[in-house]
């Protein structure tokens, strides 16, 4: 089976490479994609790359492809750890949902520490900077 995998990211994260190297790497957004899609292509899996820096667009995102997708992997950003809105409509997918962080929240401010996605998640990725993507998609590729 081809597995179809949607990956979102949430707010600023289209500004990756710009600044802040030092916590977030040197790599763009549209190089994570093309790592990810490298990486879909290897384990057989369809790829659908997203940015949204709103919120609402997100949760329409994750309710419009609930049911076409074997497996979300998202990167809420800042939403990671305000968005109760994402934590609902995740809570309607019945298929695995990877949390992935570039940089460990839990290892910068405090205000980094809560996660709404976590509770939801099969699994969370944190630190491994764009690795922390291709994880999450062999770990899918291998867990569905
Ligand atoms: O480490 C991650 O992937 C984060 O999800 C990134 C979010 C942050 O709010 C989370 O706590 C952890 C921030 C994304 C902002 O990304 C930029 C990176 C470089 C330049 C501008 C924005």
């Amino acid at each position: 089976m081809t597995a179809r995998i949607l990956i979102l990211n949430g707010p600023n994260l289209n500004m990756l490479g710009q600044r802040e190297p030092a916590i977030y790497g040197h790599e763009t957004l549209q190089d994570i994609e093309k790592l990810c899609l490298a990486a879909t292509r290897k384990n057989n899996q369809t790829l659908d790359f997203r940015q949204s820096n709103y919120e609402g667009e997100l949760v329409t995102w994750i309710q419009q492809e609930k049911d076409k997708i074997n497996g979300l992997v998202i990167n809420a950003a800042a939403y990671t750890h305000t968005s109760i809105a994402i934590h609902d409509s995740l809570k309607l997918l019945t298929v695995p949902v990877i949390e992935v962080h570039l940089s460990d929240p839990q290892k910068r401010e405090n205000f980094r520490h809560f996660s709404y996605i976590e509770p939801l998640a099969a699994k969370v990725f944190s630190g491994l900077g764009a690795q922390g993507y291709i994880k999450a998609l062999d770990y899918l590729s291998t867990n569905l």
